[in-house]
Formats: C-alpha cells, structure tokens, sequence
C-alpha cells in the first residue's frame, strides 16, 4: 500500500518503493527535528543552481537580492549575499522549479507534512569566507552562532509546529524547510548549518521565552519583547558533561544564560555534507547558520512549505505570474495554495486530537 502523504497509513510499515524517507529517516526527524539526506541533488544540479544564482546576482541588487554589508561590524554573516523570491527571476525560475519538483525532494516533503503541502517562500545565501577566519581568537567567536550575525532562531514554537501521524509513530511537520547544500560542506568550517536537536518537540523545546511571542533568540538573551536584566552566566551541567567529555570546542560555544533551554545547547548538531545533501527540518527546531570559516564560497539554498491549513503570515511568497507559469499542475497547486486541506481534517479526526 502505497500512502503518499501519511507514510505511518495507520501504523504500518511505510512503502520504501516510493522515493521518500525511510522509518528510521522518520524516525530521526520526530526525535531530532531534522534529518539530513545525501546524494539528492547530482552536481551537475548543484552546478546549475549555483550558477542561476551568481547570475541573478549579477543583475545587480535589487529588492529580491539583498546584500549584507560586509563592514567592520556585519559579524557572522559577513559579506553574505541572499536571493529570495526565486520562482519571481523568470529567466531562471525554471531551475528552482525544477528542485521543488524533484522526485527525490517532493515525496519527501508530501510526508513530513502529512498533507498536500503550500510552498511559502524560497532563498539562496551566497556567503563568503570570513575576512577574521585566519585570526585564532575570532575563529573561536565566529563558531558560535550567538557570536552575531545569524544567532540562534526559529520562526515558530513546538506546541504549534508538528502533530503526530496516523498511529503515532511519526510526526508531521505543519512548516517545514529544507536547506540544501549546494557547495560542498564536509568540514564544520565550511559553514553549514548547526541545530538544535530535539528542541522541535515540546518536552525539550518549549521555553518560557516563547511566551514572550520569541521568534529568535541570541547574544545570550531574548532577542524580542521587553529587555531583560542581563543573568548571572551559568553552566549547565549537560554542558559541564559535553566538556567533560571532551566534546569539540564548536559543541560547546553558547553563552548558556537561557535556563529553560540550556540543556538544549549541548544539543547542537552541525550539519557536515558533500554538495547535493537536503537537510528537511521543522522549524521549530532553533537553527542558525554559521560563519564561513573555511576557503569555500558556501551555497546553500532554502525552501519552505506549509500545512494547508496554514494561513502564512506576510505577502504570497510567489507572485501570480509566478505560479501561472508553473511547468505542472501539481507545482500550480503547491505555489498557489489551491490544496483543500481535506487531507488533514481525516488525519486530525484519526489522531483524536
Ligand atoms: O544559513 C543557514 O544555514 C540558516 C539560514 C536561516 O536559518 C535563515 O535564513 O533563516
């Protein structure tokens, strides 16, 4: 039986004859919030996209391609370079569409969200080696994400991010990304991207923060809302573990002065992959991008997608042009919302939520 947006269909074995992730791929991504898969995209693919990208780029800035200011003071990020709204660059659309459609990506995301799935928004980040890389002090401040420039963040907490599948084995995502490698990152100084891991489910990733509407935390302290007295700096003692344990200097750089989630930094996953690797992960699941510590110019390229239920905050990711253009009916369907969620009403009903 082949169940194309429910791979637990009711608590059996998923159909591995489809191009989708395995239980334990699943698996992980209930427990972990994310789960990276390799050998995606070939590197003729990556190839292209990176060039669709520099040639975007070339066209000179414009409202969809923002430029970080690469001064003394633009920490991490420096110099980076973001093209957003990429099915809006007609010339090259076709390239990114083809990624959305991609029969080793879209089966993939139709079971983390449980549901057709609406496609709200897409970016690439060019980010270039970090002019500080080579002075050993500002290496150890740039390997951690609260260092500036990026910090730790997330766009929605866990009570709202993921309700489990049909039986229970799996979770499904209600907003999904995926980061997809398109350089080659097989060393932590090449940049990827570092997360949280676990800090998607409730049990370890709901912070008494997030009840001051945070989206995004760092620098040590709560971003949004009201400023708070600067704590006292603690240690955890997981992180006390970590070190102990001789864990490496870039699991261990947080300023660890959020109680609620400091178990959670000890936690940090950085993702390490040959170019053409996806990483899905739910976004509530604290991410950052990190510094380019390395020689290679990183790319790397993010998709997200909603529940259909979802009503996104914010314009349409796309325009109408955009998706009128879309090469299929089913990309049509997932650029402009046109899903009715019936899919999910049966899997709520089933769940007894
Ligand atoms: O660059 C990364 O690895 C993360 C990017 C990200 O989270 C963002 O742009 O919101």
């Amino acid at each position: 039986m082949h169940c194309q947006y429910d791979s637990a269909c009711g608590g059996m074995a998923p159909d591995r004859s489809h191009a989708g992730l395995t239980d334990g791929e699943l698996l992980h991504f209930k427990e972990h919030g994310w789960v990276l898969v390799e050998n995606v995209l070939s590197a003729d693919e990556c190839a292209r996209l990176r060039t669709v990208s520099d040639a975007i780029v070339a066209n000179g800035p414009s409202q969809h391609v923002f430029a970080d200011p690469a001064g003394p003071d633009d920490g991490m990020a420096h110099g980076r370079v973001t093209v957003t709204r990429l099915l809006d660059h007609e010339e090259h659309a076709r390239e990114f569409e083809a990624f959305l459609l991609h029969p080793r990506v879209l089966p993939c995301v139709k079971q983390l969200i449980g549901a057709p799935p609406q496609y709200t928004g897409g970016k690439v980040h060019i980010t270039p080696p970090h002019p500080d890389r080579h002075d050993e002090r500002r290496r150890r401040e740039l390997r951690e994400p609260d260092g500036g420039g990026f910090s730790w963040h997330r766009g929605i907490r866990p009570k709202w991010a993921s309700v489990p599948s049909v039986g229970g084995r799996y979770v499904h995502s209600t907003w999904l990304q995926t980061a997809t490698f398109l350089s080659d990152a097989t060393h932590i100084d090449d940049g990827a991207t570092a997360l949280l891991s676990g800090t998607n489910t409730p049990t370890l990733g709901d912070f008494a923060e997030d009840d001051e509407h945070t989206f995004s935390v760092g620098q040590g302290r709560v971003q949004a809302g009201e400023p708070e007295p600067e704590p006292e700096p603690v240690e955890s003692e997981a992180l006390a573990r970590a070190r102990a344990a001789g864990a490496p200097a870039w699991t261990l750089p947080l300023r660890d002065q959020l109680p609620d989630w400091r178990d959670c930094l000890s936690r940090q996953a950085q993702i390490v992959c040959p170019q053409g690797a996806v990483c899905f992960f739910c976004e509530s699941t604290v991410h950052s991008g990190m510094a380019v510590l390395s020689e290679r110019i990183r790319y790397a390229m993010f998709h997200e997608y909603t529940a259909p239920w979802w009503k996104p905050p914010g314009p349409p990711a796309v325009s109408p042009e955009a998706v009128e253009r879309a090469t299929s009916d089913e990309l049509r369907e997932i650029l402009g919302f046109a899903h009715r969620p019936s899919g999910t009403f049966w899997h709520l009903a089933d769940a007894r939520l």
